[in-house]
């Protein structure tokens, strides 16, 4: 997996979205330029069997329609199913090589990750991608650790300079610049995208950050 396809790592489920439709934030995220989808159906009165898996599908449809990777937050068995291009794990959704042997060899897998050792260990054990996080307080998740701020973004990329990390919690247009030039290869974002009264526009904004950001040009 390359570095560029975690610029802008988008992540949203059907809750949350302020009544909105969440197909509609989707496509309106994918045209602003997200470069990766991760579904993450999570909290009470989220979609499950059946209209979980229609869900899904139609997500994967409209990510293949811009080609952008469509990832599976926690479902093993669902990303299975449908033939999803990633997996994404936490610490508590067992080894990432138990998860190798049930995916196959083509699954990208991603392993949400809270310090130091749990990236070093993700990495150790194959993950293709890790996500780094909480760096800032945030409101989108309620079981969260500590805040790690950018010196551990910045310690984990030094340590593994090869691996694509993206950076998650609390990021926002504004501070989306100072965790990229603290190394990240990307942004992880649910509420600055799917909060925003306007998800494309956000989007647009949230990935010239980015990209003005590895260009290291100050403005
Ligand atoms: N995982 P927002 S923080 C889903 O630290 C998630 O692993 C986190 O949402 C972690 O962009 C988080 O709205 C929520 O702050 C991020």
């Amino acid at each position: 997996m390359d570095k560029q396809t975690v610029n802008l790592y988008f992540i949203m489920g059907t809750l949350n979205l302020a009544g909105r439709n969440p197909l509609h934030v989707l496509e309106e995220a994918l045209k602003g330029g997200v470069t990766c989808f991760q579904l993450r159906e999570k909290g009470p009165g989220a979609l499950t069997g059946k209209e979980l898996k229609a869900f899904a599908l139609e997500c994967q449809q409209l990510c293949e329609q811009y080609s952008v990777p469509f990832i599976v937050n926690d479902d093993i068995d669902l990303a299975i199913e449908i033939g999803a291009d990633g997996i994404h794990i936490g610490q508590e959704d067992g080894c990432v090589s138990a998860v190798r042997k049930k995916v196959g060899p083509e699954m990208l897998i991603g392993v949400s990750t809270h310090n130091v050792a749990e990236a070093i260990a993700a990495a150790d054990a194959g993950a293709d991608y890790i996500g780094l996080g909480p760096v800032y307080e945030t409101q989108s998740k309620s079981d969260t650790q500590p805040v790690i701020g950018i010196e551990t973004v910045s310690e984990v990329v030094t340590l593994l300079p090869g691996l694509p990390i993206v950076a998650i919690g609390g990021i926002s247009e504004r501070k989306a610049s100072a965790v990229i030039k603290a190394g990240a290869s990307g942004i992880a974002i649910l509420s600055a995208i799917s909060g925003s009264e306007n998800p494309g526009e956000a989007a647009i904004r949230l990935k010239a950050a980015v990209l003005l950001s590895l260009t290291g040009i100050e403005m």
